[in-house]
């Protein structure tokens, strides 16, 4: 059952789509308190656990650390970092008895979790006027169910954003295009996409090509296309100010950047240096910075990622100006160091300070009000309107869309990536947890970048990544300029990577089976054990294995130089071993706990008992897989079910009749209902 309260007159973020009376009784789930914030505090049980916020730091069980939503770029996170690119304010508290809560707000809101005091929660908000959500009765899993019903179905991408995608700030020009995909086909490395970063632009502006570099963009997409490669280009929220740039001259004539109190434009700097920032709580400025997408979308493109919308600023054009006055004062002294730390916070402050987003306002349709009460909502509508822009220019099929900074509501219309990582296996393991985090909160359409963004990474540790990587629906190794090059190409061991990238093509029809499922029915795709195995109690201590999807269960490997690892099996499962899409193994295995070894080269799953995975022959891009022939693999002797999902991958509506009910029974005879279904051939564990 799901209860609204309201408090104060809250401004309309769009993550709920159902519109629901508020509650005439008040809130008593919290102790609710106005100060000088609004608080709500709850006493935990010794035992409650904690799950949800989506993109954050730490377990999948959040209890013990302190989070706040506030949307930031920051590309060296760690342990102790307290908000990241995201702001995802549902979470449940599962103990004796289970609450989802989720708090409606699109300002800065602190959930502190057990770390003032162990036992007890207090949650507080900057602004007054929100919405809280109590959701109770039934599991967790029911629970994420409902408050996902109330949210609206996830966004579904093309399946060939299912395929492995390689990207690298750092691609100048066609000619790196091309090298890329050239030593990705004649290694026989799969491969679907390749990123268009910043530097396809001329000097940084949004929807602008720099020619040089790319003299005939329509040309290389259609070139590319022949090569079933997708080039997928970067746009950034701010716009350069410059006289002649079409852009920001439409955007000034007809109001559309963000103003400061005095109606003047706001300055901040970012990759192109001055910029104005969109208005996109602006319907009509959302709407027409949506259409420019027109020129890229025209060139045969479809698919985009939106960068730097939290919005992330190098400076304003008024702090820099202020501290360049005090390194004047500065100059010729003889800093002591309380002087020289001075100076440096005052450089150190440019970026990021939140007093920056006070200093500009946004004309909505309920109103003029200033960025920091809706912060957290700027890149979720940037992307609504990239989103609504494919809708009505390209209308006939799913554009790939996925954001940096986002908010609830925007997984209707678009997948995340989880942000400038860096190449730790500490970030491997944070990739790993984040999953159902992002789940429960609709982002379903998700992964992080593979090989670490920032830092250079190692061959091992790529690997791994990798081995953990295709199971996430988008499967992209990224890396920041100035680091180690990271294209799988770079490094020794071609087989292993060949292999183990080509191991997710034959996955993919059953990872996007799952996804839509998942999708349509408003489920977790990546699941904690304990999700599933409740009445298990030493599932809730397991933060390193996951449930993907209805079959399968993970233990990555996530440390260095391991030979392998410790895996808890809730139940009877098959143990796959693979070095490659032919040569692998299946071994039955009791419930308990076991050490695996799993040598670099290889992936290791877990297929649960009474399921099964329809495994395919794959391929080296999404169109060479073949959806008609099929290996099931499943358990010996054990009735094994799944329901397998196709389509076209490509037009916007789910398939009703895509559903093919699969069964095995205990001699190991298979049947099958539903139109068109596949050649198929068991493999089953003893
Ligand atoms: O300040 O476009 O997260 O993926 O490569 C860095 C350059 C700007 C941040 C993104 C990253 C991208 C990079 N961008």
């Amino acid at each position: 059952m799901i209860k609204k309260y309201r408090f104060g007159e809250p401004f309309e973020t769009g993550a709920v789509l159902e519109q629901k009376k508020a509650e005439d009784a008040e809130l008593t789930f919290f102790q609710v308190k106005q100060g000088e914030k609004l608080s709500f505090f709850k006493a935990l049980e010794e035992t409650d656990r904690i799950y949800g916020l989506g993109e954050n730091v730490r377990g999948i069980n959040k209890r013990g650390w302190i989070y706040k939503s506030e949307c930031n770029d920051v590309p060296i996170h760690r342990e102790d970092t307290r908000s990241l690119y995201g702001a995802h304010n549902f979470f449940v508290i599962e103990g004796k008895v289970k609450t989802g809560i989720f708090f409606d707000t699109p300002s800065a809101i602190t959930f502190d979790m057990g770390y003032t005091e162990y036992g007890s929660i207090l949650i507080e908000s900057e602004e007054p006027d929100l919405d809280v959500y109590i959701i109770e009765g039934g599991s967790i899993l029911d629970i994420v169910g409902e408050f996902r019903r109330i949210i609206g179905r996830s966004y579904i991408p093309p399946k060939w954003a299912f395929g492995y995608q390689q990207s690298r700030w750092g691609y100048r020009d066609e000619k790196d295009i091309r090298e890329v995909v050239r030593e990705h086909r004649s290694n026989h490395i799969p491969l679907d996409a390749v990123y268009m970063d910043i530097d396809y632009m001329e000097s940084y502006k949004d929807f602008s090509i720099d020619k040089s570099r790319f003299p005939d963009l329509k040309g290389l997409v259609q070139e590319m296309k022949e090569e079933h490669i997708h080039l997928v280009p970067i746009i950034d929220a701010g716009v350069k100010i410059e006289p002649g740039y079409q852009v920001y001259e439409e955007g000034c004539e007809k109001g559309y950047f963000c103003k400061e109190e005095d109606g003047t434009e706001f300055v901040a700097g970012v990759w192109p240096g001055q910029v104005h920032f969109p208005d996109f709580l602006n319907p009509d400025a959302g709407r027409w910075f949506g259409e420019h997408y027109r020129c890229l979308l025209d060139c045969g493109i479809d698919g985009f990622w939106n960068d730097m919308n939290e919005p992330a600023i190098f400076y304003s054009q008024k702090r820099l100006e202020k501290v360049f006055a005090k390194f004047g004062a500065y100059q010729g002294e003889n800093l002591d160091t309380h002087a020289f730390f001075k100076y440096l916070e005052a450089v150190n402050g440019l970026g990021g300070n939140s007093d920056d987003y006070k200093q500009f306002y946004h004309q909505t349709p309920m109103g003029r009000i200033r960025h920091d009460k809706v912060h957290n909502i700027y890149g979720y509508k940037m992307t609504e309107a990239a989103a609504d822009a494919f809708k009505r220019y390209a209308p006939e099929r799913r554009t790939l869309m996925f954001s940096r900074a986002s908010y609830i509501g925007m997984h209707r219309c678009s997948g995340i990536w989880q942000g400038d990582n860096l190449s730790w296996w500490s970030h491997l393991l944070l990739n790993i947890q984040m999953m159902p985090s992002l789940n429960m909160c609709g982002f379903l359409y998700t992964g992080a970048d593979i090989g670490g963004f920032g830092s250079d990474t190692t061959e091992d540790l790529l690997l791994r990544w990798l081995a953990f990587g295709i199971f996430t629906p988008l499967m992209r190794n990224h890396a920041s300029a100035g680091t180690r090059e990271q294209e799988v190409y770079r490094f020794g061991n071609q087989n292993a990577f060949r292999n183990i990238i080509g191991i997710r093509y034959g996955l993919i029809p059953y990872l996007y089976s799952e996804f839509v499922k998942c999708a349509g029915d408003n489920r977790m795709m990546f699941m904690p054990l304990s999700f599933v195995f409740g009445k298990d109690e030493r599932t809730y201590d397991i933060e390193d294995q996951l449930l993907v999807g209805d079959s399968l269960m993970i233990a990555p490997v996530y440390t260095q130089n391991a030979n392998g690892r410790f895996v808890y099996l809730p139940e009877d499962m098959v143990m796959v071993r693979m070095k490659s899409l032919k040569e692998k193994t299946l071994e039955k295995m009791k419930q308990g706990d076991h050490y695996i070894k799993v040598a670099a080269d290889e992936v290791v799953f877990f297929i649960r008992k009474n399921k099964m995975l329809p495994l395919s022959c794959g391929g080296e891009s999404i169109n060479e897989i073949d959806e008609n022939r099929f290996e099931l693999l499943a358990g010996a002797s054990w009735d094994s079910a799944y329901e397998l999902y196709r389509d076209d991958g490509y037009s916007s509506e789910i398939r009703e009749d895509g559903i093919i009910i699969v069964n095995i029974d205990k001699r190991g005879s298979v049947e099958m209902h539903g139109a068109d279904v596949p050649e198929v051939k068991v493999l089953l564990a003893d």
